[in-house]
């Protein structure tokens, strides 16, 4: 379907063709921008809310900024389609997140108006300072460098590294903070507190009115502007001595709080920034949805990525199934957390900003003081984790497998090494799908598995999930116990079985075979058991083991399948570098078996976004990928 853009948004090929409009124009073309991005999500789905709250400060950035050579950085980069499609994507935008289009964050590979690749959140104010730091050690005084941060990125604790850095930095940069006092979810926590008062303090806005009101002659002032703002500052910062400002005693100046929906007031404003030199820091204030009625009236987490949608009655579309469907896997969880803290009052369960991702939320609305959402912050979920299992509490602590990655010394420094018994919940592990590469949980396996006191597991189904819960909340002495499982839903539509415990270490044989074995890991053991049936028609006999575990292995399993097969594959959705097939191949080098190993899994180079099922078919561990890998075995032995 093609969407059109709007009259004035048709001329926009580049920055350069926004800084054309006369100022009085930029009203219209935020609108046209609103609406076109409103056109192609409805259609293509993506992140929704988000862009749609900046469109104002987005062509603000792009009027009064000379980027690409001022260096704009999104933080996540989920609200930076406006940015796309004026920087030169307008005409490929409906490709969006779809396979082989465009990414749905910022990338430097694809496009020099991309000045930092991100997805993962709070590590704009980090890159815009390192940019800014490199253009000060050029002697380059012009060039400007803008973080764009959200009020919930700005939970994470890099941020606040960057900050700390920033305020003794004398460099040129700008902090841009959008404050919509939401995450995905609420956003949560003593800082949001914090920003809502500055918002509404009366007395501190009076003040700063006044700061405006200088700014306001600043063009005029030319050279002296700085040192008008400093006067006025100071004045601020001596009367307001005992309501001192978070950001000003970081040494960053404080701008604002703006209305972040007024372009021609957000254009003013930048112009009059461009001019002051050092780190300083734009509160603006915005609505999440903006401009589209179901979205800023409706739930907010809902229109994060609400995927299509009917845009004139804002009806999501869902698909209606004949068939009772499987679960999700985040929802498996989310049931199960409920059930066994029913069962254990000593279960606690921890989120760092994702309680409707993971559905945990399903547990902070029942149990509302035993699950908490501690904001973006992984590495104070896990080391938070850490504390409460050492006060005998039992800790699951969901975070997605690719923002694991941030917390890892945590699990290492304050989880493995004191051998706490924490339980992770892994969730988007494998490939994520249409949020690509930063989103993938590629690694885990490997990262987790060279650790010791770390238990590494994977169910190939809900009722597998359920039973690896059970067994995690179990009494054990010490070590953590992770347990991986995908984006999407399992297999099994009656999913709610009892449950029982899985010995650690154990796998199970699905099926037994002569010709050649297949070793799974995880929910892609089930591409296998199809596999295995369509040999079996043609009286080919493939073994199939569900291995469960990476680490400890099934070595008992393992003893008895290399006794028996010269053929073997391994299959998981995890890096193949260091994953559960390496862990087989150690496995056999330390017992001296000799056999022919084919390892399927992720590829050691960087997979792009697309359907999942698009992604397994490229990496080759789909069901066909997987077929083929079968067939090249077995004329080995045929020929031989
Ligand atoms: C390290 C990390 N953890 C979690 C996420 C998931 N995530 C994506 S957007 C988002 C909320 C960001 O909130 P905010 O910065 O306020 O932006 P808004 O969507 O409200 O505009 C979260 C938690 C992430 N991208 N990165």
């Amino acid at each position: 379907m093609l969407i059109t853009p709007g009259k004035l948004l048709s001329r926009i090929d580049s920055p350069e063709d926004v800084k054309k409009l006369e100022q009085a124009e930029l009203v219209q073309l935020c609108d046209e921008l609103r609406h076109f991005i409103i056109d192609n999500v409805s259609v293509y789905g993506g992140h929704f809310g988000a862009s749609l709250g900046v469109v104002e400060l987005t062509v603000a950035l792009h009027y009064v900024f000379n980027t690409p050579y001022d260096q704009l950085v999104w933080d996540v980069g989920h609200q930076a389609y406006g940015h796309k499609i004026l920087t030169g994507r307008r005409d490929n935008f409906h490709t969006n997140r779809l396979y082989n289009g465009l990414s749905g964050f910022p990338k430097r590979s694809e496009s020099e108006y991309d000045a930092f690749g991100v997805g993962h959140s709070s590590t704009s104010v980090s890159a815009a300072l390192g940019m800014a730091m490199a253009s000060k050690y050029k002697n380059d005084d012009k060039r400007q460098h803008i973080a764009v941060i959200g009020d919930g990125a700005l939970t994470g604790g890099m941020a606040f590294e960057g900050l700390n850095h920033a305020g003794v930095s004398d460099t040129n940069v700008l902090i841009i903070l959008n404050d919509n006092c939401m995450s995905i979810d609420p956003n949560v926590g003593a800082l949001k507190d914090y920003l809502t008062d500055i918002t509404t303090s009366r007395t501190y806005n009076r003040l700063k009115d006044e700061v405006w009101n200088w700014l306001g002659k600043l063009s005029s002032f030319g050279k002296s502007a700085q040192d008008i703002v400093s006067k006025v500052e100071n004045g601020i910062k001596s009367t307001l001595l005992s309501q001192s400002n978070l950001f000003e005693s970081l040494n960053l100046r404080y701008f604002g709080p703006v209305d972040g929906h007024d372009v021609d007031h957000l254009v003013t404003i930048l112009n009059d920034l461009k001019n002051i030199k050092g780190p300083k820091i734009l509160h603006c204030v915005t609505v999440k949805g903006k401009g589209y009625g179901p979205a800023e009236k409706g739930n907010a987490t809902t229109w994060h990525a609400p995927g299509t949608f009917d845009k004139i009655t804002g009806e999501i579309h869902k698909k209606v199934m004949d068939t009772p469907q499987p679960p999700k896997y985040q929802d498996v969880f989310g049931h199960t957390m409920v059930e066994l803290a029913k069962m254990n009052d000593k279960i606690v369960g921890i989120t760092p900003a994702m309680p409707s991702g993971s559905s945990m939320n399903i547990m902070m609305k029942e149990m509302p003081d035993r699950a908490f959402d501690v904001g973006i912050a992984e590495q104070h979920a896990v080391t938070f984790s850490a504390g409460l299992a050492t006060q005998g509490l039992i800790p699951f602590c969901n975070i997605y497998s690719s923002f694991m990655q941030r917390a890892y010394d945590q699990v290492v420094h304050d989880v493995c090494i004191q051998n706490l018994p924490v339980n992770f919940c892994l969730d988007r592990a494998g490939f994520a799908g249409a949020d690509g590469p930063t989103h993938h949980g590629a690694y885990d396996i490997a990262y987790f598995r060279c650790l010791p006191n770390m238990i590494v597991c994977a169910p190939m189904n809900e009722s597998e999930l359920r039973n690896l819960m059970y067994t995690a909340q179990l009494p054990r002495k010490g070590q953590a116990f992770s347990i991986r499982y995908p984006r999407g839903q399992g297999v099994m539509p009656h999913w709610r079985t009892s449950m029982e415990e899985i010995k650690i270490g154990t796998g199970r044989k699905i099926r037994g075979g002569s010709d050649l074995a297949i070793l799974s890991l995880g929910h892609v053991g089930n591409y296998a058991v199809e596999v295995c049936d369509l040999f079996a028609k043609q009286n080919i006999n493939i073994a199939h083991y569900d291995m469960r575990f990476a680490k400890p292995l099934d070595e008992k399993l393992l003893h008895e399948i290399f006794s028996s097969f010269r053929k073997v594959i391994t299959i998981e959705d995890g890096c193949v570098q260091g994953g559960f097939g390496s862990a087989v191949l150690e496995f056999m080098a330390d017992h001296h078996y000799t056999a022919e190993v084919k390892r399927l899994g992720i590829p050691d180079q960087v997979v792009e976004h697309g359907e999942q099922s698009e992604l397994h078919r490229e990496a080759g561990f789909d069901q066909a990928g997987l077929e083929k890998a079968v067939v090249a075995m077995l004329e080995v032995i045929t020929k031989s």
